[in-house]
């Protein structure tokens, strides 16, 4: 029986997954079906799931609204969620009401399925906060990593990759922004550790490609790699994530692939395998109808 995509009731876009307590918690936005609509992203909300298996997904809810965050007018783009100390922040790209612009805040729970609040009051990043790309919409798609010593950093962004540390409460940054040049960089990093290497995974060109570079540092040099991911099925986006869990490497995207109505604006999160090669550097992973089987 396929499996993918994974979830077929909802439309739902640019998962970000943690795991917690031997369970795998999925963060979605929720892409919402407006038929004969506008052609354009429609979110006004992020859902979880969670899995014990990477087959059966629990609903859980909503986990935020873009409007929980009072000073944003919508846009429930991508997120990603982290967890500190026993607390879960919620970082999410929406609409800022009042700077023009996209905008990341940050929410936070004593949950993985929330209720999520503002954690801040305000923007943790702004459009005015970055100038080196003139559009609006280049501040978005937030990765968090901590390192072992406790220093946290975010990365984010759309046509370039910046990045900056975050201070331990993990709702403001800490020194300046940094710009990375990643080859063909669209948006949608994804930062994650195997081993002794730092992967930084992202959507490079448009319709998206996954491609990805390697470092033995979280602040570089980041070297390329190449393609990570081929073009996802009757979708523009792509969007990444990558855990380990009971032993094995996943990888998350989207396509449009749920059904008949299905395309770039009605996505889907779909699950198959990553693997590494000896030298550390990744396979390309392989699309597939079937998806991955229930892990013990
Ligand atoms: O879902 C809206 C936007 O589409 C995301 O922020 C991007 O990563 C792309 O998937």
């Amino acid at each position: 029986m396929a499996k993918n995509p994974i979830i077929t009731h909802k439309y739902t876009a640019d998962p970000a997954a943690i795991v917690h307590d031997d369970t795998v918690y999925l963060y979605v936005g929720h892409d919402e079906d407006e038929p004969g609509g506008v052609e354009f992203y429609v979110l006004n909300e992020w859902l979880v799931f969670s899995s014990t298996d990477m087959v059966n997904w629990k609903e859980e809810g909503v986990a935020l609204n873009a409007k929980d965050f009072k000073w944003a007018k919508g846009d429930a783009w991508a997120s990603q969620v982290i967890e500190r100390d026993g607390k879960f922040y919620f970082y999410s790209t929406v609409e800022h009401a009042t700077i023009p612009g996209k905008a990341i805040g940050v929410a936070v729970s004593d949950s993985p399925t929330g209720p999520f609040v503002d954690a801040k009051g305000e923007a943790l990043i702004t459009n005015d906060m970055t100038t080196d790309r003139p559009i609006s919409w280049d501040d978005i798609d937030p990765t968090v990593w901590i390192e072992e010593d406790g220093q946290a950093y975010l990365f984010w962004g759309n046509q370039s990759c910046k990045w900056v540390k975050l201070k331990d409460n993990m709702t403001e940054i800490e020194g300046e922004i940094h710009i990375l040049d990643l080859p063909k960089f669209t948006e949608a990093p994804w930062i994650h550790k195997k081993g002794d290497w730092y992967y930084l995974s992202y959507a490079a060109e448009f319709p998206e490609k996954i491609a990805y570079a390697m470092s033995r540092s979280i602040e570089g040099p980041w070297e390329y790699k190449g393609i990570l991911n081929e073009l996802a099925g009757n979708s523009n986006t792509n969007h990444q994530a990558i855990i380990e869990y009971k032993g094995k490497d996943y990888f998350f995207y989207h396509n449009g692939g749920a059904d008949v109505h299905g395309g770039s604006f009605r996505r889907s999160v779909c699950i198959d395998y990553l693997h590494y090669n000896e030298d550390g550097t990744l396979k390309r992973v392989v699309m597939t109808t079937e998806g991955v089987d229930p892990v013990e």
